[in-house]
Protein backbone atom coordinates (compact mmCIF):
# COMPACT_ATOMS: atom_id res chain seq x y z
CA UNK A 1 0.00 0.00 0.00
CA UNK A 2 1.11 3.55 -0.47
CA UNK A 3 1.53 5.50 2.10
CA UNK A 4 3.52 8.49 2.85
CA UNK A 5 6.63 7.01 3.73
CA UNK A 6 6.96 4.77 0.41
CA UNK A 7 9.66 5.92 -1.57
CA UNK A 8 8.89 8.41 -5.30
CA UNK A 9 10.76 8.99 -7.93
CA UNK A 10 10.04 11.90 -10.42
CA UNK A 11 11.94 11.33 -13.21
CA UNK A 12 15.29 9.69 -12.14
CA UNK A 13 15.42 11.51 -8.81
CA UNK A 14 14.56 9.29 -6.30
CA UNK A 15 12.26 10.49 -2.95
CA UNK A 16 12.76 8.51 -0.09
CA UNK A 17 9.41 9.60 1.51
CA UNK A 18 5.95 11.34 -0.17
CA UNK A 19 6.34 14.28 2.89
CA UNK A 20 7.32 17.48 0.99
CA UNK A 21 8.44 20.31 2.43
CA UNK A 22 6.30 23.18 1.23
CA UNK A 23 8.10 25.92 -0.63
CA UNK A 24 8.37 28.73 2.32
CA UNK A 25 9.21 32.40 2.30
CA UNK A 26 10.94 33.13 5.18
CA UNK A 27 12.83 36.34 4.69
CA UNK A 28 16.11 35.57 6.51
CA UNK A 29 18.47 36.30 2.60
CA UNK A 30 21.53 38.91 3.57
CA UNK A 31 21.90 42.35 2.11
CA UNK A 32 22.91 43.68 0.04
CA UNK A 33 22.59 41.13 -2.69
CA UNK A 34 20.00 38.87 -1.92
CA UNK A 35 22.29 36.52 -0.59
CA UNK A 36 21.93 32.63 0.50
CA UNK A 37 23.48 32.42 3.92
CA UNK A 38 25.06 30.04 6.68
CA UNK A 39 22.23 29.70 8.84
CA UNK A 40 19.67 29.24 5.87
CA UNK A 41 22.32 26.23 5.21
CA UNK A 42 21.52 25.54 8.81
CA UNK A 43 17.71 25.52 8.40
CA UNK A 44 17.31 23.20 5.11
CA UNK A 45 20.02 20.89 6.46
CA UNK A 46 17.94 20.39 9.40
CA UNK A 47 14.99 19.50 7.25
CA UNK A 48 16.74 17.00 4.89
CA UNK A 49 14.69 14.15 6.53
CA UNK A 50 11.58 15.86 3.78
CA UNK A 51 10.89 13.50 0.46
CA UNK A 52 11.60 16.82 -0.99
CA UNK A 53 12.59 20.17 0.22
CA UNK A 54 11.02 22.66 -2.39
CA UNK A 55 13.34 26.14 -1.53
CA UNK A 56 11.24 29.35 -0.70
CA UNK A 57 10.57 31.72 -3.63
CA UNK A 58 13.52 32.54 -5.25
CA UNK A 59 13.55 35.38 -7.68
CA UNK A 60 15.15 34.79 -10.74
CA UNK A 61 16.03 38.51 -11.54
CA UNK A 62 16.16 41.97 -9.48
CA UNK A 63 12.10 43.05 -11.01
CA UNK A 64 10.63 39.82 -9.74
CA UNK A 65 11.47 40.23 -6.16
CA UNK A 66 8.54 41.86 -4.30
CA UNK A 67 9.56 40.76 -0.57
CA UNK A 68 12.36 42.33 1.54
CA UNK A 69 14.92 39.70 2.14
CA UNK A 70 14.28 36.96 0.17
CA UNK A 71 16.76 35.82 -2.11
CA UNK A 72 17.40 35.72 -5.21
CA UNK A 73 18.87 33.31 -7.82
CA UNK A 74 20.36 35.49 -10.61
CA UNK A 75 23.97 36.20 -9.45
CA UNK A 76 27.03 34.29 -9.28
CA UNK A 77 27.33 34.44 -5.50
CA UNK A 78 23.99 33.87 -5.17
CA UNK A 79 24.43 30.52 -6.69
CA UNK A 80 27.39 30.00 -4.35
CA UNK A 81 25.29 30.37 -1.95
CA UNK A 82 22.71 28.20 -3.08
CA UNK A 83 25.25 25.48 -3.69
CA UNK A 84 26.43 25.26 0.43
CA UNK A 85 22.76 24.59 0.93
CA UNK A 86 22.01 21.85 -1.75
CA UNK A 87 25.36 20.50 -0.50
CA UNK A 88 24.28 20.38 3.84
CA UNK A 89 20.80 18.82 1.75
CA UNK A 90 22.07 16.08 -0.28
CA UNK A 91 24.82 15.00 2.61
CA UNK A 92 21.87 14.10 4.71
CA UNK A 93 20.64 12.07 1.85
CA UNK A 94 17.36 14.66 0.91
CA UNK A 95 16.32 16.42 -2.16
CA UNK A 96 15.84 19.79 -2.64
CA UNK A 97 14.20 21.71 -5.54
CA UNK A 98 14.74 25.45 -6.33
CA UNK A 99 11.47 27.59 -6.59
CA UNK A 100 11.31 29.97 -9.15
CA UNK A 101 9.74 32.99 -8.39
CA UNK A 102 8.76 36.23 -10.06
CA UNK A 103 6.27 38.51 -8.46
CA UNK A 104 4.88 40.51 -11.09
CA UNK A 105 2.74 43.57 -9.20
CA UNK A 106 3.22 42.15 -5.85
CA UNK A 107 6.41 44.68 -5.43
CA UNK A 108 7.67 48.01 -4.67
CA UNK A 109 9.74 50.73 -6.43
CA UNK A 110 11.52 50.40 -3.41
CA UNK A 111 13.09 47.43 -4.79
CA UNK A 112 13.56 48.82 -7.78
CA UNK A 113 15.54 52.30 -7.69
CA UNK A 114 12.09 53.82 -7.87
CA UNK A 115 10.72 52.23 -10.97
CA UNK A 116 7.31 50.69 -10.97
CA UNK A 117 6.90 46.96 -10.42
CA UNK A 118 5.65 45.15 -13.82
CA UNK A 119 2.51 43.27 -14.75
CA UNK A 120 0.71 41.80 -17.42
CA UNK A 121 -1.41 44.69 -17.44
CA UNK A 122 -1.46 47.97 -15.82
CA UNK A 123 -4.85 47.75 -13.60
CA UNK A 124 -4.79 49.23 -10.28
CA UNK A 125 -5.26 46.95 -7.29
CA UNK A 126 -5.23 47.11 -3.70
CA UNK A 127 -2.80 44.61 -1.93
CA UNK A 128 0.40 45.07 0.25
CA UNK A 129 3.70 43.74 0.60
CA UNK A 130 6.78 44.10 3.07
CA UNK A 131 9.87 46.25 2.60
CA UNK A 132 12.35 47.18 4.85
CA UNK A 133 11.07 50.63 7.18
CA UNK A 134 13.32 53.23 8.18
CA UNK A 135 13.95 51.16 11.39
CA UNK A 136 15.32 48.36 9.48
CA UNK A 137 12.35 46.32 10.57
CA UNK A 138 9.45 44.75 8.29
CA UNK A 139 7.23 47.45 7.26
CA UNK A 140 4.03 46.87 5.09
CA UNK A 141 3.03 49.16 2.20
CA UNK A 142 0.47 49.20 -0.60
CA UNK A 143 1.63 47.89 -3.88
CA UNK A 144 1.36 50.64 -6.83
CA UNK A 145 -0.28 50.60 -9.66
CA UNK A 146 2.17 48.28 -11.96
CA UNK A 147 3.52 48.59 -15.70
CA UNK A 148 2.49 46.08 -18.70
CA UNK A 149 5.13 44.07 -19.85
CA UNK A 150 6.01 44.91 -23.27
CA UNK A 151 6.47 42.03 -25.63
CA UNK A 152 10.09 42.43 -25.65
CA UNK A 153 9.89 42.48 -21.93
CA UNK A 154 8.37 38.55 -21.85
CA UNK A 155 11.07 37.64 -23.84
CA UNK A 156 13.16 38.98 -21.17
CA UNK A 157 11.54 37.61 -18.87
CA UNK A 158 11.58 34.26 -20.84
CA UNK A 159 15.54 34.49 -20.57
CA UNK A 160 15.57 35.26 -17.11
CA UNK A 161 13.74 31.81 -15.91
CA UNK A 162 16.19 30.44 -18.73
CA UNK A 163 18.89 31.61 -16.73
CA UNK A 164 17.47 30.56 -13.30
CA UNK A 165 16.92 27.44 -14.34
CA UNK A 166 20.31 27.10 -15.62
CA UNK A 167 21.68 28.16 -12.23
CA UNK A 168 19.95 26.20 -10.25
CA UNK A 169 21.19 22.70 -12.00
CA UNK A 170 24.46 24.90 -11.56
CA UNK A 171 23.83 25.18 -7.97
CA UNK A 172 23.30 21.31 -7.57
CA UNK A 173 19.48 21.65 -6.91
CA UNK A 174 17.84 17.98 -7.90
CA UNK A 175 14.89 19.95 -9.71
CA UNK A 176 13.43 23.36 -10.06
CA UNK A 177 9.79 24.46 -9.53
CA UNK A 178 8.14 27.24 -11.61
CA UNK A 179 6.33 29.25 -9.08
CA UNK A 180 2.69 29.55 -11.21
CA UNK A 181 0.66 30.33 -8.30
CA UNK A 182 -0.52 32.57 -5.54
CA UNK A 183 -1.32 35.42 -7.74
CA UNK A 184 2.63 36.38 -8.67
CA UNK A 185 3.56 37.00 -12.18
CA UNK A 186 2.64 33.69 -14.24
CA UNK A 187 -0.38 33.67 -12.79
CA UNK A 188 -1.25 37.57 -13.17
CA UNK A 189 -1.15 36.30 -16.57
CA UNK A 190 -3.97 33.17 -16.64
CA UNK A 191 -6.22 34.97 -14.56
CA UNK A 192 -9.01 37.38 -15.82
CA UNK A 193 -8.35 39.81 -12.82
CA UNK A 194 -5.30 40.87 -14.04
CA UNK A 195 -4.69 40.32 -17.54
CA UNK A 196 -6.92 43.00 -19.79
CA UNK A 197 -4.43 42.51 -22.67
CA UNK A 198 -5.17 42.63 -26.58
CA UNK A 199 -2.19 40.89 -27.48
CA UNK A 200 -1.52 36.60 -27.55
CA UNK A 201 -0.87 36.76 -24.40
CA UNK A 202 -4.28 37.96 -23.42
CA UNK A 203 -7.86 36.97 -24.47
CA UNK A 204 -8.28 33.12 -24.27
CA UNK A 205 -7.00 30.84 -22.66
CA UNK A 206 -4.31 29.87 -24.60
CA UNK A 207 -3.25 33.19 -25.15
CA UNK A 208 -3.38 33.57 -21.03
CA UNK A 209 -1.08 30.35 -20.53
CA UNK A 210 1.05 31.28 -23.42
CA UNK A 211 3.61 32.69 -21.46
CA UNK A 212 3.48 29.65 -18.66
CA UNK A 213 4.05 27.38 -21.56
CA UNK A 214 7.15 29.88 -22.81
CA UNK A 215 8.74 30.05 -19.56
CA UNK A 216 8.25 25.80 -19.20
CA UNK A 217 9.21 25.15 -21.94
CA UNK A 218 12.84 27.60 -21.57
CA UNK A 219 12.84 25.50 -18.22
CA UNK A 220 13.12 22.25 -20.25
CA UNK A 221 15.59 23.83 -22.79
CA UNK A 222 17.99 24.45 -20.11
CA UNK A 223 17.85 21.43 -18.23
CA UNK A 224 15.18 18.69 -18.78
CA UNK A 225 11.35 18.15 -18.87
CA UNK A 226 11.53 15.43 -15.70
CA UNK A 227 13.88 17.86 -13.81
CA UNK A 228 11.21 21.03 -13.86
CA UNK A 229 8.01 21.11 -11.71
CA UNK A 230 5.23 23.64 -11.62
CA UNK A 231 3.22 24.94 -8.75
CA UNK A 232 -0.63 26.36 -9.56
CA UNK A 233 -3.72 27.57 -7.62
CA UNK A 234 -6.11 27.81 -10.24
CA UNK A 235 -8.97 28.86 -7.63
CA UNK A 236 -7.06 31.05 -5.08
CA UNK A 237 -7.66 34.72 -5.03
CA UNK A 238 -4.84 35.66 -3.09
CA UNK A 239 -2.93 39.02 -3.71
CA UNK A 240 -6.09 40.65 -5.36
CA UNK A 241 -6.94 37.88 -7.76
CA UNK A 242 -10.60 38.06 -7.40
CA UNK A 243 -11.84 36.57 -10.14
CA UNK A 244 -11.28 33.13 -11.31
CA UNK A 245 -14.39 32.04 -13.76
CA UNK A 246 -12.32 29.83 -15.81
CA UNK A 247 -9.86 28.66 -13.30
CA UNK A 248 -10.49 25.23 -13.86
CA UNK A 249 -10.46 24.76 -18.05
CA UNK A 250 -7.31 27.02 -17.44
CA UNK A 251 -5.69 24.11 -14.89
CA UNK A 252 -7.33 21.74 -17.44
CA UNK A 253 -5.27 23.19 -20.48
CA UNK A 254 -1.83 23.44 -18.92
CA UNK A 255 -2.01 20.15 -17.41
CA UNK A 256 -2.65 18.36 -20.71
CA UNK A 257 0.32 20.98 -21.99
CA UNK A 258 2.58 19.77 -19.10
CA UNK A 259 1.26 16.28 -20.02
CA UNK A 260 2.92 16.77 -23.61
CA UNK A 261 5.95 17.80 -22.64
CA UNK A 262 6.73 15.48 -19.84
CA UNK A 263 6.83 17.57 -16.87
CA UNK A 264 8.33 16.10 -13.81
CA UNK A 265 5.62 17.36 -11.46
CA UNK A 266 2.83 19.45 -11.00
CA UNK A 267 2.12 21.08 -7.51
CA UNK A 268 -1.40 21.92 -6.67
CA UNK A 269 -1.80 24.52 -3.54
CA UNK A 270 -5.44 24.43 -3.07
CA UNK A 271 -6.22 27.74 -1.44
CA UNK A 272 -7.64 26.87 1.85
CA UNK A 273 -4.47 28.43 3.60
CA UNK A 274 -5.85 32.04 2.70
CA UNK A 275 -9.26 31.48 2.00
CA UNK A 276 -11.63 31.05 -1.21
CA UNK A 277 -13.55 27.66 -2.19
CA UNK A 278 -11.69 23.75 -1.15
CA UNK A 279 -10.54 21.72 -4.07
CA UNK A 280 -13.31 18.81 -4.34
CA UNK A 281 -12.29 15.35 -5.17
CA UNK A 282 -14.23 15.51 -9.09
CA UNK A 283 -11.73 18.30 -9.62
CA UNK A 284 -8.81 16.27 -8.70
CA UNK A 285 -9.80 13.21 -10.54
CA UNK A 286 -10.31 14.95 -13.82
CA UNK A 287 -6.25 16.63 -13.02
CA UNK A 288 -5.00 13.10 -12.51
CA UNK A 289 -7.06 12.27 -15.89
CA UNK A 290 -5.08 15.02 -17.17
CA UNK A 291 -1.99 15.22 -16.11
CA UNK A 292 0.39 12.02 -16.13
CA UNK A 293 3.54 13.28 -13.55
CA UNK A 294 3.76 13.35 -10.65
CA UNK A 295 1.27 15.09 -8.49
CA UNK A 296 2.24 16.51 -5.26
CA UNK A 297 -0.99 18.42 -2.80
CA UNK A 298 -0.67 21.21 -0.59
CA UNK A 299 -2.63 23.72 1.52
CA UNK A 300 -3.94 23.33 4.46
CA UNK A 301 -3.27 19.44 4.88
CA UNK A 302 -3.07 17.55 7.89
CA UNK A 303 -1.26 13.72 7.29
CA UNK A 304 -5.12 12.07 7.81
CA UNK A 305 -5.94 14.03 4.27
CA UNK A 306 -2.73 13.33 3.08
CA UNK A 307 -3.34 9.79 3.55
CA UNK A 308 -6.87 9.66 2.10
CA UNK A 309 -5.89 11.29 -1.03
CA UNK A 310 -3.06 8.93 -1.72
CA UNK A 311 -4.78 5.84 -0.95
CA UNK A 312 -7.44 7.30 -3.61
CA UNK A 313 -4.44 7.49 -6.17
CA UNK A 314 -5.76 11.41 -6.52
CA UNK A 315 -1.98 12.77 -5.77
CA UNK A 316 1.53 11.42 -5.28
CA UNK A 317 2.77 12.97 -2.13
CA UNK A 318 1.61 15.98 0.34
CA UNK A 319 3.43 18.70 0.76
CA UNK A 320 3.12 20.67 4.62
CA UNK A 321 4.14 24.16 5.51
CA UNK A 322 3.54 25.36 8.63
CA UNK A 323 4.15 21.96 10.67
CA UNK A 324 7.82 21.77 8.64
CA UNK A 325 8.42 25.27 9.95
CA UNK A 326 7.98 24.05 13.32
CA UNK A 327 9.29 20.41 12.82
CA UNK A 328 12.06 19.85 11.07
CA UNK A 329 12.23 16.29 11.78
CA UNK A 330 8.63 16.12 10.16
CA UNK A 331 8.65 12.91 8.75
CA UNK A 332 9.81 11.22 11.89
CA UNK A 333 7.23 12.54 14.12
CA UNK A 334 4.53 11.58 11.66
CA UNK A 335 5.56 7.95 11.10
CA UNK A 336 6.07 7.59 14.65
CA UNK A 337 3.20 9.15 15.79
CA UNK A 338 4.73 11.74 17.70
CA UNK A 339 3.66 14.89 19.19
CA UNK A 340 4.03 18.01 16.67
CA UNK A 341 5.89 21.38 17.97
CA UNK A 342 3.38 24.53 17.70
CA UNK A 343 4.76 27.18 14.99
CA UNK A 344 5.24 30.75 16.25
CA UNK A 345 3.46 32.78 13.67
CA UNK A 346 5.10 36.14 14.76
CA UNK A 347 8.85 34.70 13.87
CA UNK A 348 7.72 32.93 10.36
CA UNK A 349 9.00 36.23 8.31
CA UNK A 350 12.49 38.06 8.93
CA UNK A 351 14.70 37.97 11.77
CA UNK A 352 17.27 35.31 12.80
CA UNK A 353 17.90 32.22 14.41
CA UNK A 354 14.90 32.37 16.88
CA UNK A 355 11.64 30.44 15.27
CA UNK A 356 13.98 29.41 12.19
CA UNK A 357 16.41 26.96 13.36
CA UNK A 358 15.96 26.39 16.93
CA UNK A 359 12.67 24.22 16.84
CA UNK A 360 13.29 20.96 19.03
CA UNK A 361 13.83 17.39 17.54
CA UNK A 362 12.85 14.27 18.68
CA UNK A 363 16.27 13.11 19.54
CA UNK A 364 18.74 15.76 19.73
C1 LIG B 1 1.87 33.74 0.09
C2 LIG B 1 2.06 32.53 -0.76
C3 LIG B 1 3.27 32.62 -1.63
O1 LIG B 1 3.29 32.01 -2.67
C4 LIG B 1 4.33 33.44 -1.17
C5 LIG B 1 4.30 34.13 0.01
C6 LIG B 1 5.51 34.81 0.48
C7 LIG B 1 5.31 36.10 1.22
C8 LIG B 1 4.14 36.05 2.21
C9 LIG B 1 2.88 35.55 1.49
C10 LIG B 1 3.09 34.14 0.92
C11 LIG B 1 1.65 35.65 2.42
C12 LIG B 1 1.45 37.07 2.96
C13 LIG B 1 2.69 37.52 3.70
C14 LIG B 1 3.88 37.46 2.76
C15 LIG B 1 5.00 38.13 3.54
C16 LIG B 1 4.28 39.23 4.32
C17 LIG B 1 2.78 38.99 4.10
C18 LIG B 1 2.83 36.66 4.92
C19 LIG B 1 3.29 33.13 2.01
C20 LIG B 1 1.97 39.35 5.31
O2 LIG B 1 2.50 39.67 6.36
C21 LIG B 1 0.49 39.34 5.22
Amino acid sequence: MTDLFAPLTVGDVLLRNRVVMAPLTRMRATAPGDLPNDLMVEYYRQRAGAGLIISEGTQISPIGKGYMDTPGIHSEPQVAGWRAVTEAVHADGGRIAAQLWHVGRVSHESFHQGALPVSASALPYRNRTTVRGEDGQPTRVDCPTPRALTLAEIAETIGDYRRATQNARDAGFDLVEIHGAHGYLLHQFTSTTSNHRDDEYGGSVENRARIVLEVVDAAIDAWEPSRVGIRISPFGSFNGLTETPDGESMALFLAAEFTARGLGFLHLSEPDWAGGPTVDDEFRRRLRDTYDGVIIGAGNYDPEKAERLLAAGLIDAAAFGRAFIANPDLPERLRTGAELNPPNPSTFYGGGEIGYTDYPTLVG
